[in-house]
């Protein structure tokens, strides 16, 4: 009898147990939802049961375990709270497409598509694991969030307005600013100045998305600004960090990773978290991989990324420093350009850009636009362009012109008020933004010239291709000897057919002459001030005097062994 009622227990502890890993792994098995079926399935995960507002599952992507949080939609009655009076299903309805309509002819993206979605879909946390325990002050300032769109998709402008509302915390929305660019249809914008917090601007003609952002901005009553695109989708947390670093340094200009919607399918991508705004001299925007030292460098993946340029839509700033700094150049046009004016700006008027990877933003990146431009696309970009070059780049515009010949005689309007403003500001030169803030943006091959590398009064010579020394400077004009003459054409140092290369990537390495090749990492120099720095290693041509043979040692500013001044020989 005793053995029976042991043996009972015994199932029925066995059962218990079976029973409580059961619950747990339901509990914890992403469920596709409905509505996202088609598309990959960590874009549509969900998890199960109730669990607050996040919880965190593991799945195995190629050879990584990545924390999966997804982002739940708000419960019900919070929902109809943040919503008001607006009706939803009607706002939708009002604007179906019609049967056998080119899904991509109005918006450049697939509008069925984001129709079918709905206003509020679970998205992947594509954060680090680690941003998830990263802390933020409990009295950040709230921000007005500025949307300014021309005819977006109702059902993409929803989308980002209820992102916004489900995965920011309340108390840090004072307002969402929609700024409504003459779209054709007023109620797009209208209806929606419904839902709580969500204020509607319509401009009386198109105006283009700078002079509606200043408006915006001008509107705006919080401390902090947010600029997002209409069809965006907010990911967890991601206001926290950027008002966290706007609040402790108010001169940073501050923005997201910018995330991939699909145009196709919408499904929602992480983008590389290792990459930073750029542009090349024709003023065309592009994300480039962070200079390899940095990466190295970075031994928190959780920290700010310096960034030269921000793509321009998405991005969060202190309104005083906004108004301080001279809001937008509002004789640009539509589209284009206002990115590179307000970057150059911020960084040569005392501020600075970063990208925070702890914040996440998705955007629909399309292939084409979807409205018109009054003046045409290309003149607007080059009117745009030509004044960000004229005020900004001082004699560096000359490269721009170079890449964009199409650009000379074309008009773009006074610039005074703008020259002005950066006379005002007291804005360093050009010059400066590319030594500090974008020394990898090359400057396009030059004609040859032959100069002296000078340290003090002696000079850079070579005795044989393995022994350079630094010698006296001798003979004068076209008597200088060919081992002092140097030819700078960047990346090389070059005398005749040999270049200037490191024996090895670690400090103290020797160099030396050899043929020059473009694909030899080890003879790739660029000037940084007076110095010459080894663009792989990051070290700097160092003299060693007294005594050394000339190496290559930590790059220290304003050392008399690493100056180098180039004299031109004539
Ligand atoms: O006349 C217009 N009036 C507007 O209000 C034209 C556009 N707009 C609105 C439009 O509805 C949208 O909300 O302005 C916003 C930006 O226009 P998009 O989405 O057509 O531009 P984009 O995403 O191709 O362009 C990027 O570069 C632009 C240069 O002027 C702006 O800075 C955009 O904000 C910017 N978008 C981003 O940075 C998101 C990431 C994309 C990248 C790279
Ligand atoms: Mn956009």
């Amino acid at each position: 009898m005793r053995r029976i009622r042991a043996n009972a227990i015994a199932i029925l502890t066995v059962a218990w147990i079976l029973g409580t890993f059961y619950y747990l792994w339901q509990d914890n098995k992403p469920q596709t939802s409905p509505s996202s079926a088609s598309q990959p399935r960590a874009a549509g995960a969900r998890i199960h049961g109730q669990k607050g507002s996040s919880g965190r599952l593991e799945i195995h992507r190629e050879d990584r375990t990545i924390p999966l949080i997804v982002t739940h939609p708000p419960r019900a009655e919070q929902q109809l709270q943040l919503m008001g009076g607006f009706e939803e299903k009607a706002y939708l309805a009002g604007k179906q497409m019609k049967p056998g309509e080119d899904p991509y002819r109005e918006h450049a993206f697939n509008l069925q598509e984001s129709n079918r979605l709905g206003s509020e879909r679970a998205i992947r946390d594509t954060r680090h694991y680690r941003c998830a325990s990263v802390n933020y002050d409990a009295d950040l300032p709230p921000t007005s969030v500025i949307i300014t769109f021309h005819n977006e998709a109702r059902s993409t402008l929803l989308r980002t307005i209820k992102s916004v509302l489900m995965r920011s915390p309340a108390s840090l929305v004072q307002e969402i600013i929609l700024i409504d660019d003459f779209s054709s249809d007023p109620e797009d914008c209208q209806l929606l100045s419904q839902i709580q917090k969500v204020h509607c601007l319509r401009n009386g003609r198109r105006e283009g998305l700078i002079r509606s952002r200043v408006r915006g901005a001008n509107a705006a009553s919080a401390p902090v600004l947010t600029f997002l695109d209409s069809h965006c989708e907010v990911n967890a947390d991601w206001l926290q960090p950027m008002i966290q670093r706007v609040k402790e340094d108010h001169t940073r200009v501050v923005s997201p990773i910018i995330d991939v919607i699909s145009l196709d399918n919408f499904a929602y991508l992480a983008a590389s978290a290792d990459l930073r705004g750029g542009f090349d001299w024709s003023l065309h925007f592009k994300w480039e991989q962070i200079p390899i030292e940095q990466k190295m460098a970075r031994s928190d993946p959780t920290l700010p990324i310096r960034t030269p340029v921000i793509a321009g839509g998405i991005f969060v700033m202190e309104k005083n420093w906004f108004n301080h700094l001279g809001q937008y150049d509002t004789h640009m046009d539509i589209w284009g350009g206002e990115n590179f004016e307000l970057s150059f700006r911020v960084w040569m008027c005392g501020g600075s850009l970063e990208i925070l990877p702890c914040s996440r933003v998705g955007h629909v990146f399309r292939k084409r636009h979807p409205y018109d431009f009054p003046e045409g696309n290309a003149l607007t970009y080059i009117k745009n362009t030509r004044r960000a070059a004229e005020v900004w780049m001082d004699e560096y515009k000359q490269y721009y012109y170079s890449a964009r010949p199409s650009a000379q005689g074309k008009a773009y309007g006074s610039i005074a008020e703008r020259t002005a403003l950066r006379r005002k500001l007291n804005c360093k030169p050009f010059r400066w933004y590319m030594e500090n803030v974008y020394p990898e943006l090359r400057i396009p091959e030059q004609e040859a010239v032959s100069s002296l590398l000078k340290q003090g009064d002696q000079c850079l010579e070579t005795r044989g291709a393995d022994d350079l020394v630094l010698g006296e400077c001798r003979g004068h004009g076209a008597n200088r000897p060919a081992s002092q003459k140097w030819e700078l054409v960047e990346p090389f140092l070059r005398q005749q057919d040999l270049c200037l290369a490191i024996t090895a990537f670690t400090a103290g390495s020797k160099v030396k002459m050899e043929p020059c090749s473009t694909k030899e990492p080890k003879q790739r120099w660029r000037p940084r001030g007076t110095a010459l720095q080894h663009m792989v290693s990051g070290l700097c041509l160092d003299s060693q005097t007294p005594g050394g043979p000339p190496a290559i040692t930590q790059c220290r500013p304003q050392v008399a062994s690493q100056s180098w001044v180039p004299q031109l020989i004539t």
